[in-house]
């Protein structure tokens, strides 16, 4: 284990919500006040696995910055010191992968998803978001309800530091209510669409929604070309 993932190896009991329900600026995501908060399928994991389709991209803060385009009455561009002044949000929030790991009680801190799309003004006609990463064209597609869900956001830190480039960093994006596919390492730029787009995973089986609760991991009940369940070691 490098030191990366010594320290965000969980010793104890998950994280409970009530460690941070007396800050009241902490987000608390629905789901970790389930009485079990392991969806069906899944299993905890108190390691932080790292999961991406191709490349780890290079992207440093000098030369990062974020897109808010598509169907918005003004489209955005951030760079690094222009996102590091918006106003910031703290989510603690249960993380589930379709490959079966669930890492609860994380701490995310970052820029709400409904405070940016507040700013670009939605068209009357969005209907879902394209997220793409700086990793080679990878883009997840989602409902814009999701999407705009309280606790979902472009986040920078997890659990007090910043998130290093394996999981996603400088930028990436946390949409609790879905499995993590649906979450944008990487994030470059995130579109506003009135068509629905399938992305990277839902173009190779897994399910177009992705709602862990459900157990929406693949569409039309197929499993995708490459499949192999729960990683070692978990
Ligand atoms: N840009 C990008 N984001 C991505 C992926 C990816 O391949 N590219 N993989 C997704 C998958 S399948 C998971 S489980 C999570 C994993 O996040 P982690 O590596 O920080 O655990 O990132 C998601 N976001
Ligand atoms: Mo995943």
């Amino acid at each position: 284990m490098n030191e990366h993932d010594r320290e965000k190896y969980q010793k104890e009991h998950p994280p409970a919500p009530h460690h941070h329900a007396e800050a009241e600026d902490v987000i608390i995501s629905r789901d970790t006040h389930r009485e079990n908060r392991i969806p069906p399928g899944q299993t905890r994991t108190k390691k932080w696995p790292v999961l991406h389709a191709t490349i780890v991209p290079e992207v440093n803060k000098e030369t990062w910055s974020l897109q808010v385009f598509g169907l918005v009455e003004r489209e955005l561009t951030f760079n690094w010191e222009e996102f590091q002044a918006l106003p910031r949000v703290k989510v603690f929030s249960d993380f589930h992968c379709v490959t079966q790991w669930s890492r609860l009680g994380n701490l995310w801190e970052g820029v709400s998803t409904r405070y940016l799309l507040q700013q670009a003004g939605i068209q009357p006609e969005a209907r879902f978001v394209i997220c793409h990463g700086y990793d080679n064209g990878w883009t997840t597609n989602l409902p814009l309800e999701s999407f705009l869900s309280e606790d979902a956001l472009l986040a920078d830190m997890h659990d007090g530091r910043e998130i290093n480039a394996d999981h996603g960093g400088p930028v990436r994006g946390i949409v609790p209510l879905l499995y993590a596919w649906k979450s944008a390492k990487w994030i470059k730029a995130i579109e506003l669409s009135a068509t629905d787009q399938p992305g990277y995973w839902e173009q190779s089986g897994y399910h177009n929604v992705g709602d862990p609760w459900k157990e929406q991991r693949f569409g039309d009940g197929q499993l995708p070309p490459g499949w192999t369940g729960v990683p070692e070691g978990i």
